[in-house]
């Protein structure tokens, strides 16, 4: 039974940066299944692309992996036993429960999860790396160099798997597109006092890009083939293949 998130329920008198603490933790799965289109839907098709794109002898990183949901993905998909996973995360709380979690499941496939900065994380040899809703927790200033860095770590053939909230440049559509992701929290639950407490929690935390920014970055960084691959109002995840 997942725990219900209830963390903004009842009325904060001065609420503070939202953060991957305890209590988050404890209530992540049912809270991001919640609060993103789709989700289960990208972390199966991250399996899909793993068996794909994974390399023999090489790394594949889930990087900011929480409680490890596409790192498991990845690893039910593992075509090559050669192949090592690495999880990184820097909250403590995700990174104790993450390495829980992976325990209840046999497998023989070699997965390290790590609890690091990923703008610190040494990434070499790599032929999957994923950014499923990481990539919008970082300052902006340090997101073109992660991306560049991921580009290096890559071998060719090697895929990025980048999944975000986006904004929208048209003001309008914008607008729409929050709404209709507005009306799914409501429709999963969530109360006009959690959306928006919760909203003025992640106001200095998360800052989103449009996805013609996205597609600046991965180009900067050297990818020249990169597109959506799904899109559902404004969330939405990208391929880049080296
Ligand atoms: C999933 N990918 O379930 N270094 C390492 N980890 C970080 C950093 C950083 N600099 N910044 C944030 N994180 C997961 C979901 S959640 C998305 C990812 C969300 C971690 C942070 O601790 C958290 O666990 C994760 O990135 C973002 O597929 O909650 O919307």
């Amino acid at each position: 039974m997942q725990t219900k998130d209830r963390i903004f329920a009842s009325a904060i008198s001065q609420i503070g940066d939202f953060c991957f603490d305890e209590r988050v933790a404890d209530v992540f799965p049912d809270m991001i299944q919640r609060s993103i289109p789709s989700y289960q839907h990208i972390i199966s098709v991250i399996g899909m692309l793993t068996r794909r794109f994974a390399q023999p002898e090489t790394n594949l990183y889930d990087l900011g992996c929480s409680l490890g949901a596409a790192t498991l993905s990845m690893r039910n998909q593992l075509p090559h036993d050669s192949c090592q996973i690495i999880g990184i995360d820097n909250s403590p709380a995700m990174v104790e429960r993450c390495r829980r979690h992976l325990q209840g499941f046999k497998s023989t496939a070699k997965v390290t999860i790590l609890e690091q900065d990923i703008c610190e994380a040494e990434l070499d040899n790599a032929s999957v790396v994923v950014l499923n809703f990481t990539l919008q927790f970082l300052s902006p200033e340090k997101r073109q160099v992660l991306l560049s860095r991921i580009y290096q770590a890559l071998r060719p053939g090697g895929v990025l798997i980048l999944s975000e909230k986006f904004s929208f440049e048209d003001q309008p559509v914008n607008e729409l597109m929050v709404d209709l992701h507005l009306d799914f929290k409501r429709a999963n639950g969530y109360s006009e006092l959690e959306i928006s407490q919760k909203r003025t929690a992640l106001e200095n935390v998360m800052r989103t890009d449009s996805i013609q920014t996205h597609k600046q970055r991965l180009q900067q960084a050297g990818f020249e083939h990169m597109d959506l691959w799904y899109q559902c109002f404004n969330f939405g995840s990208m391929v880049a293949i080296k």
